[in-house]
């Protein structure tokens, strides 16, 4: 039988609320639904650790983040350590990895590559490649699309299987829309979401020390698209003006006199309305024009990635090649879109914890299918590797997804999930926190300034607006989580020693 091609592809922040296939209040993304209605649809996909390189390190080696070291978006990955792509490439397989990596060096086991430097910019991006950096005019989600479909089709040796991670910057902040999708999405606006205004009661510190408040920390220029003038002209002195002087006006400033005119009259149409209503706004009202600005620059990011991954899709289709390929859509993690009151991630509460995952496999998977078990990013290379007939390592962490996609649930045991995050003090400013995961609760250790431990209740308050961990009523489950916590920790072998390791050694 010929070897199954596989393409991953995977956002940037990209929430499972803003996919249609999901939840259809905010967006329709008939392209990414695509994969879902062929394929299967996760609905408890999760990560390990919500944050970019320490979710893409355990994509790409199968372990936890405490074991592959990647604890942050600042350290550079330890790039002895293998990957699941070296291990295509071994098995005589083409591979390609083209967008955002955010490492901190080059990719191994990949023929061809171009890769953003960091986290890349919207307009005009750089890309380091094989053959030295080069500059490509344009908007990233086309270009990095572009590149991805001129390797399938004219760079690959087509006699052979292929791995192709095609890896989108968009939606990461600060959500910057192509001119069409700013223009169009600019006019709209979205349903709130039942938690914009959570006062954090009944929750622990951590929620409360939180910087990613739309009203509090999201900023007038960077996140709002506010130009320093139209402040200065207001007489406005806000705290964050000073992100101006430091060019942080960022995609704006990279574009070109041509790019500059499209954008113009649109960024003009919101400098006009922030200046006519701002100054007249309440405290709430402030924050609902916040959380629309933010919707709609994060949702228009996200109609050209759909876009795009519908292009990719026919040509699969057009070239014949869709019956023999896995289509993988991912994000590296979830995001808030104002629930809780928030932007960004890090927590390990639902949306940030919880990833979209879609998989599409003509020959196994039924089309059409859910599947409900608690899966995460730490079983995707397993999963890959299954797929292509490889053998894993012994010591990858996860498990191999593939029972799952051909409907055999029954060889499937896991209850819960272990999740670790690490970066703290960072930007955002979450505590550090591990946790367990099962479908019904959730348990988790703040552990680092402060100790203190939240447990919800996630059938009777999904929103998990109540630490229910010194509520008597759950005291036999609390126990119990307790004890499942410590073994997973064993079986994973992550200590408090390392968690001591990890702080000592945090720059
Ligand atoms: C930047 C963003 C943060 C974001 C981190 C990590 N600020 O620092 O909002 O949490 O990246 O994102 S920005 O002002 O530079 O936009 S991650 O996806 O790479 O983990
Ligand atoms: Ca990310």
């Amino acid at each position: 039988m010929k070897k199954p091609n596989i393409l991953f592809i995977m956002s940037d922040d990209h929430a499972y609320q803003a996919i249609s296939a999901y939840d259809d209040r905010l967006l329709r993304t008939p392209n990414i639904d695509r994969i879902a209605e062929e394929g299967m649809r996760f609905t408890n996909a999760c990560v390990t650790n919500s944050i970019c390189a320490p979710s893409r390190a355990t994509i790409l080696t199968g372990k936890h983040t405490h074991i592959h070291g990647k604890i942050d978006n600042r350290r550079q990955f330890d790039t002895s350590q293998v990957t699941f792509p070296q291990l295509f490439q071994k098995a005589g397989y083409q591979t390609a990895m083209f967008g955002k990596l955010h490492f901190g060096n080059n990719p191994k086991g990949v023929d061809d590559f171009m890769i953003l430097p960091g986290q890349g910019n919207y307009i005009n991006p750089r890309f380091i490649t094989p053959k030295g950096d080069t500059t490509i005019t344009g908007y990233v989600t086309d270009i990095i699309t572009d590149l991805t479909i001129k390797w399938l089709d004219e760079k690959r040796d087509k006699d052979k299987p292929f791995l192709m991670m095609y890896l989108h910057k968009a939606p990461h902040r600060p959500w910057w829309p192509s001119p069409e999708k700013f223009a169009k999405f600019s006019k709209r606006s979205f349903p709130e979401p039942a938690t914009l205004f959570d006062d954090y009661s009944n929750r622990g510190t951590a929620a409360k020390t939180a910087e990613m408040n739309l009203y509090e920390h999201m900023m007038y220029g960077h996140d709002s698209k506010i130009r320093p003038e139209t402040l200065e002209e207001m007489g406005e002195v806000l705290p964050d003006v000073v992100e101006f002087k430091n060019g942080f006006y960022g995609p704006y400033n990279r574009a070109n006199e041509d790019q500059k005119k499209l954008y113009d009259p649109i960024l003009d149409s919101i400098n006009n309305d922030f200046k006519e209503n701002w100054p007249h706004l309440s405290k709430e009202d402030k924050m609902r024009w916040k959380y629309q600005r933010y919707m709609q620059d994060y949702l228009g990011n996200i109609s050209s990635v759909d876009d795009k991954v519908g292009r990719v899709l026919d040509y699969l289709d057009e070239a014949g090649l869709s019956e023999n390929t896995v289509v993988v859509y991912t994000s590296d993690q979830g995001f808030y879109l104002g629930e809780h009151g928030w932007f960004d991630k890090r927590f390990i509460y639902d949306e940030s914890f919880k990833t979209p995952l879609l998989i599409k496999w003509p020959e196994q998977i039924k089309a059409g299918s859910v599947n409900e078990e608690m899966v995460q990013n730490l079983d995707f290379a397993q999963t890959f590797l299954e797929i292509a007939g490889i053998e894993s390592p012994s010591d990858m962490q996860g498990e191999s997804l593939v029972p799952l996609l051909q409907g055999k649930d029954l060889n499937w045991n896991r209850e819960a999930v272990y999740y670790h995050y690490y970066e703290y003090p960072a930007v955002h400013m979450v505590k550090r926190h591990y946790g367990i995961v099962t479908k019904e609760y959730k348990l988790v250790h703040f552990y680092h300034d402060v100790d203190e431990w939240e447990l919800y209740d996630r059938k009777r308050d999904p929103n998990e607006l109540n630490n229910v961990y010194k509520n008597p009523d759950y005291k036999e489950i609390v126990e119990k989580l307790h004890v499942q916590l410590d073994e997973l920790r064993i079986k994973y072998q992550d200590s408090e020693e390392l968690d001591q390791m990890y702080i000592d050694t945090y720059k």
